[in-house]
């Protein structure tokens, strides 16, 4: 009974061994005003289940720029639970319930949690991707189901959106990422019009339903115009 917000264990059998242990980090719980309303583990917070029952986490998504202005893509490795195999924004992930990244003033909390998956994403070190150096625009909220399709595990997050203008040295760590890439506008659009490869939704969305990607893009030096920190954008 206490186990209600929690699906089997048979659920996570057939998964990498790695990934199934990161199931157990502590995330955020949030209404849908992104307030702080409890914690869960990744685990619970991902099962449909619970996802269909309102439940609702904090997220980040970080793009990362070089001096160039093209956008440093991933391919998320095989062995992710959700969404194995597709292509995205640099890094995402979740601000976890630690001192240091429950901290809303300034979006510190999910800044920390940014600089820390990085590092352990792409191999970028905290020192070049600086907390000052990151730009918080706006919130979005949306719902995925999980691709392919398991009937078992989802998203349903406020997702942070953070920008960065950084060269830095990437050294993939291979459990999460397939492959890496820095692409311009017209090569991530070329990308994504051939159909070949596989996009994770919340990437889809704001290039393809909404262009607010582009439109970001295109304002790389100028990007205060475009943080709105009130509105939480629902998909
Ligand atoms: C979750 O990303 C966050 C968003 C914005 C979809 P993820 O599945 O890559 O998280 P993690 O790297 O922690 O597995
Ligand atoms: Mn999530």
């Amino acid at each position: 009974q206490c186990n209600s917000f929690i699906g089997s264990k048979e659920e996570l059998n057939n998964y990498d061994a790695t990934q199934v242990k990161l199931m157990e980090e502590e995330c955020i719980l949030i209404d849908k005003e992104d307030n702080n309303i409890g914690s869960a583990s990744k685990r619970t917070c991902h099962s449909k289940t619970n996802i269909d029952s309102g439940m609702l986490h904090r997220a980040f998504s970080v793009f990362l720029f070089n001096n160039q202005g093209e956008l440093l893509l991933q391919q998320r490795s095989d062995a992710k639970i959700t969404f194995p195999d597709h292509f995205t924004n640099t890094c995402c992930s979740h601000p976890l319930v630690r001192p240091g990244e429950l901290e809303e003033a300034d979006a510190l909390g999910v800044k920390r949690a940014a600089q820390r998956k990085l590092k352990h994403e792409l191999g970028i070190e905290p020192h070049e991707v600086p907390l000052e150096d990151f730009q918080y625009l706006t919130r979005i909220h949306y719902k995925a189901d999980n691709v392919p399709a398991d009937g078992v595990w989802g998203e349903h997050e406020i997702d942070y959106i953070l920008f960065i203008q950084k060269d830095v040295s990437v050294c993939a760590n291979l459990n999460e990422v397939k492959s890496h890439c820095y692409v311009n506008q017209s090569e991530l659009k070329k990308l994504m019009d051939s159909n070949e490869l596989k996009f994770t939704p919340w990437f889809q969305l704001i290039t393809k339903k909404t262009p607010l990607l582009y439109k970001w893009w295109n304002d790389l030096t100028s990007l205060e115009q475009h943080k709105d920190h009130t509105t939480i954008h629902k998909f």
